[in-house]
C-alpha cells in the first residue's frame, strides 16, 4: 500500500519583486524601441500612397482645367490679344482683350459646386479651394458629382487649391506678358503633407 507523506514542503514558484521590477523595466525598453522604430516606418509607408493619390487627383484636375478656353474672351476662331492689323492694341474689328490680370477668376454665374459647373475657361479656377476643411468640403469631377467608389467618398480627407495667374515668359512668378497661363494645383493629403503640381497653358 503507498505511503503518502503529507509533511513534504513545496517548493513555492513565482517572481520576486526585483525580478518583476527588472521584467518591467526590461518591457519599457522594449515598448519604447517599437514606438520609436516601427511606427514612423509605417506611417512613412503609408505617405507614397497618399502622394500617389494626390498626383492622380491634381493630374484630373489640370487635365480639366487644360481642356477649358485661355480665356473668356477667346471664342472659336477669335483668340484674344490677337492684334490683328498689327496697330498695337486690341480694340480694333475682330479684336478682343484678354481679361485683365486683376479680374482672373470665374465670371459673374459662373461656379463649380453641386448645382452648377460651368467653368468655361482656364483662369476660371484661380481661387477654386475644395475639400476637408473646406467651405466647399467635397471634391467634386468635373460636372459638380460626388465620386464615390465602393461607397466610400473618394479622396476624403484630402483638399485642393488652385491658382490661375499670367506667366508669360514661364519663369514659375507671375508677370504681365498674357502669353500663357500659369496653373497651379496644391494638394494637401490626409497626412497634412502638401504636394504642388502646375502646368502652362498657351494662347491657342
Ligand atoms: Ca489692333
Ligand atoms: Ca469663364
Ligand atoms: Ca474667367
Ligand atoms: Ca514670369
Amino acid at each position: 500500500m503507498p505511503v503518502i507523506n503529507s509533511n513534504h514542503s513545496v517548493k513555492q514558484t513565482g517572481f520576486t519583486l526585483i525580478e518583476m521590477i527588472v521584467g518591467i523595466v526590461i518591457f519599457g525598453i522594449a515598448l519604447s524601441l517599437v514606438t520609436t522604430l516601427i511606427f514612423p516606418q509605417a506611417r512613412r509607408s503609408v505617405d507614397p500612397i497618399m502622394q500617389v493619390r494626390a498626383t492622380e487627383l491634381a493630374g484630373t484636375l489640370l487635365r480639366e482645367i487644360s481642356a477649358k478656353a485661355f480665356d473668356e474672351n477667346s471664342r472659336g476662331s477669335i483668340r484674344c490679344n490677337d492684334d490683328l492689323n498689327a496697330d498695337g492694341d486690341f480694340n480694333d474689328a475682330g479684336e478682343i482683350a484678354c481679361t485683365a490680370a486683376s479680374d482672373l477668376g470665374p465670371e459673374p454665374g459662373e461656379s463649380r459646386t453641386a448645382s452648377q459647373s460651368n467653368f468655361d475657361d482656364v483662369d476660371d479656377y484661380n481661387g477654386l479651394v475644395q475639400g476637408a476643411g473646406q467651405a466647399d468640403p467635397i471634391i467634386r469631377n468635373s460636372l459638380g458629382e460626388v465620386l464615390v467608389v465602393d461607397g466610400q467618398t473618394l479622396y476624403a480627407g484630402f483638399s485642393v487649391s488652385v491658382s490661375v495667374v499670367y506667366d508669360g515668359n514661364m519663369d514659375g512668378v507671375a508677370d504681365i506678358n498674357q502669353t500663357a497661363k500659369l496653373i497651379t494645383v496644391n494638394v494637401n493629403t490626409p497626412g497634412g503633407e502638401t504636394l504642388q503640381f502646375a502646368r502652362y497653358r498657351s494662347n491657342y
